[in-house]
């Protein structure tokens, strides 16, 4: 399959309501400030800049019934999902530029939403050092950024979890994860409950970044909508250091060089989340910039001689 030149609607989603941290409200600016947009043109890709969404300010709270700042993570969601579906509506691809996980929830009921109306099938590749499969009930901080996986697959608020319209926007079939490595003790017994298909860095580790992308592209038809939801703490934070959950053990360069190519090869991507980008942890804004090497190798710019 070759890439498709579809056109691009990047927009900004600054906030951090979801987060433990402050910091990935200023996302967006790093990114823009990396050059994101002018990369994507570079590249002959027709990118346009949409601006911001807009949302309440972060109340910085403590959690109230398992959840931190769940009216402002709603309001923030509606506001990514109504620019992220009207861009897929007028044939765009939506590229959200976060803010803090929790937005993903928003973004891909939009997805589901339009795969529903159009007949497609779907795939999330989900990008992350986490699984974001806490509920309420057994999430250690409150942090809606540590469980949109599991609101997106209907397990969480009526308010998230029907953001798209009734019933769940996915079901765990539809999901890989790729780069796992901090499950939380309760979030590994919910997860192995509803069969997510989990690539985590030891399998990365055994059987190579090659193999485990084969495995998580492998079915995709002209049909499919693939929907890459890139949290850059999936990166080792020795080459990310600007983002509020650091793990160590995570992706190096090749390898998630090697992931965003074999996603290029496969056809490339229909809708893009780039989240938890946080300045304020950075130095010389050294993860944003690298966000967006690694995208121009997911719209398929090759780093060897095959472009
Ligand atoms: N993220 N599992 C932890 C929690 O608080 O639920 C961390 C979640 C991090 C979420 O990085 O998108
Ligand atoms: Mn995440
Ligand atoms: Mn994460
Ligand atoms: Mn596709």
């Amino acid at each position: 399959m070759s890439l498709k030149p579809q056109p691009v609607s990047v927009f900004g989603a600054p906030t951090d309501v979801g987060a433990g941290r402050r910091g990935a409200s200023m996302g967006p600016e790093a990114l823009r400030v990396a050059g994101l947009v002018e990369a994507l043109v570079r590249r002959g890709v027709d990118a346009v800049d949409r601006g911001d969404v807009a949302g309440p300010r972060n109340p910085w709270q403590k959690p109230v019934d398992g959840y931190r700042h769940l009216d402002e993570v709603v309001a923030w969601n509606r506001a990514v999902m109504a620019l992220a579906s009207a861009e897929l509506e007028a044939g765009r691809m939506p590229v959200m530029l976060g803010g803090d996980h929790c937005l993903a929830v928003g973004s891909i009921a939009a997805v589901a939403r339009h795969c529903r109306a159009t007949g497609k099938r779907l795939r999330v590749l989900w990008l992350d050092a986490h699984a974001d499969f806490n509920t309420s009930a057994i999430t250690p901080s409150g942090n809606v950024h540590g469980m949109p996986v599991a609101c997106l697959c209907g397990l969480g608020p009526d308010a998230l979890v029907h953001l798209g319209g009734p019933g769940p926007a996915i079901s765990p079939s539809e999901v890989r994860q790729i780069g796992i490595r901090s499950v939380d003790a309760q979030e590994k017994r919910l997860v192995r409950e509803h069969g997510l298909d989990i690539y985590d860095m030891r399998y990365i580790d055994e059987v190579g970044m090659k193999q485990v992308m084969e495995e998580a592209l492998a079915g995709l038809d002209a049909n499919t909508h693939l929907h890459v939801s890139f949290d850059v703490d999936v990166l080792d934070p020795a080459i990310a250091p600007g983002t509020g959950t650091r793990v160590p053990g995570g992706l190096d360069y090749r390898e998630a060089q090697l992931m965003m190519e074999m996603i290029a090869d496969a056809g490339g991507a229909d809708s893009l989340d780039l989240v938890e980008v946080n300045p304020a942890l950075d130095k010389r804004n050294r993860t944003a910039r690298l966000a967006v090497d690694l995208v121009e190798s997911l719209f398929g710019k090759s780093t060897l001689m095959r472009d």
